[in-house]
Parts: structure tokens; sequence; C-alpha cells
């Protein structure tokens, strides 16, 4: 009798185990872009550069300088460092992802360094996900844009950024704040860091929270999300001339 209650209960267990590895392919996360620069080629000039990669990295606003460069606090192998002009930007697009229904989550990662020790600037730093457009003179779209004072952690933000006439992806004027600022969050000195970020759609907006090396930096929720579409990441220094140099940048789609 207790052989028999054993082989039920095993054979019970190994259902379920196999109803859990059938169901895991929909709650898994999707790769949907990811780039360590690995195969990257940089092309152009000092100042007008542009990075061949996973991704095609290149100014948003106006001409960025970009390069490759080995950076042994991002790790081996090649790493790509942006140096900004003033209120620009550097973005890649991917194939569109889409929040469509309630539970759907797109998580972003990318791992970062400044060379240079930063000096206070509220909104410094700033990155996000957007829906890009190319509108000919320059790339521009609708997106959530993540801002921080890097120098001090203070204020991270988060902010939507509608495609209004005129202004351009992480631009500082238009956004509407969801998280006006936040909790400072760690200062960034020239050490390396982690930034993930994510988007989830919920039944009460878009839920948009973001971490600095995994701790907490702020979150909050879109609950008038225009925008649900997204195939470009980008990032920027805000009105700061400086660069930063950036590796293993991953976008994932849930389920
Ligand atoms: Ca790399």
């Amino acid at each position: 009798m207790q052989n028999t209650n054993r082989v039920q209960s095993v054979a019970v267990l190994s259902i379920g185990i196999t109803t859990v590895l059938a169901l895991c392919p929909t709650i898994q996360a999707g790769t949907v872009f990811e780039d360590d620069f690995s195969k990257a080629s940089a092309t152009g000039t000092d100042k007008a550069g542009a990075v061949e990669s996973a991704g095609s990295w290149q100014g948003g606003r106006t001409a960025v300088g970009i390069e490759l460069v080995s950076d042994s606090a991002l790790g081996a192998g090649q790493s790509m460092q942006v140096r900004f002009p003033p209120n620009s930007t550097v973005y890649t697009t991917f194939d569109p992802v889409s929040l469509e229904n309630v539970g759907d989550r797109i998580d972003v990662k990318f791992r970062c360094r400044f060379p240079n020790e930063q000096a206070p600037m509220i909104s410094g730093l700033r990155f996000g996900l957007y829906n890009a457009e190319d509108e000919g003179k320059a790339m521009n779209g609708s997106g959530y844009v993540m801002t921080v004072d890097p120098a001090t952690g203070k204020g991270p933000s988060i902010a939507f950024d509608p495609n209004t006439s005129e202004k351009t992806m992480l631009g500082g004027s238009d956004p509407v704040p969801i998280v006006a600022f936040g909790t400072a969050t760690k200062p960034f000195g020239t050490e390396a860091h982690t930034i993930s970020f994510t988007l989830e759609k919920a039944a009460d907006g878009i839920h948009v929270s973001w971490s600095v090396d995994n701790v907490p930096a702020v979150k909050g929720v879109d609950a008038n999300s225009s925008t649900t579409t997204f195939n470009a990441f980008v990032l920027g220094l805000g009105g700061r001339a400086d660069a930063i140099t950036i590796d293993d940048v991953v976008v994932t789609k849930t389920p």
C-alpha cells in the first residue's frame, strides 16, 4: 500500500514538473536586443562617429564622438565610449516590442562607467526607451526617460517624453514627470555600475522603475500611457559635455 502511494506520489510529482516545464516558455523572458560590442567596428570621425555592432549606434540629436575602447573595469573585450557634446544623445534601434497585455514587461540593463569624475548636474545622466521615428533632420519619438545627477545620486526621476514638435529624444523641456525627484540613489564615481530599468503593463497603467547596481532608485506609474511600443535605447548626459563608456546592453521582453 505504501509502495503504491509512493508510486502515485512520484507520478503526480512528475506530472507537476512536466506541467511547470511546459508552462515555462510562456513566462520566460525573451531577448530582444543584446550588445556586448565584441564584434563592433567604429566608423566616422572623432566628432561624428558611429558604431556598427549588434546595434547601429549613432548620435540622436547631433553628431557625437564614439569609439571602441578596452576598459578593464567593464570587463574583457571592447566597450563603447561616447563623447557627448552638450545636449546630445546616442541611440540604437531594434525590432519593436510592445506592452500589449497586463503583465507584459520590458527589462533593460546596461553597464557603464564615467572615465572622468562628474561635477553635480541635475538630470545629468539620462537614459530610456523610445518609439523612435526618423524625421529626416533628427530622430524623434516618444518614450520613457530616466535621469539622475550622477555626481551626487540626487534627484532620480522618471518622465514620459511625448513626441511633440521640434523636440527630440531625451530632451529636457517637455517630458511629463512621473516621479520628479526620488530619494537619492548612489552617486557615480569612476567605478563601473549596472543600471537596469523595467516597463510593465498593469491594470492601472505602465509601471516604470529603475535601479543602480540592483538597488532600487525610483518607481512610478504612468496612468496615461500613450506609447506602448518601443524600438530604441537612448542615452545622454544632458547639458554636460563629457564621456561615458557602456557595455552589455540587454533588452528583454516578458513573456
Ligand atoms: Ca564588451
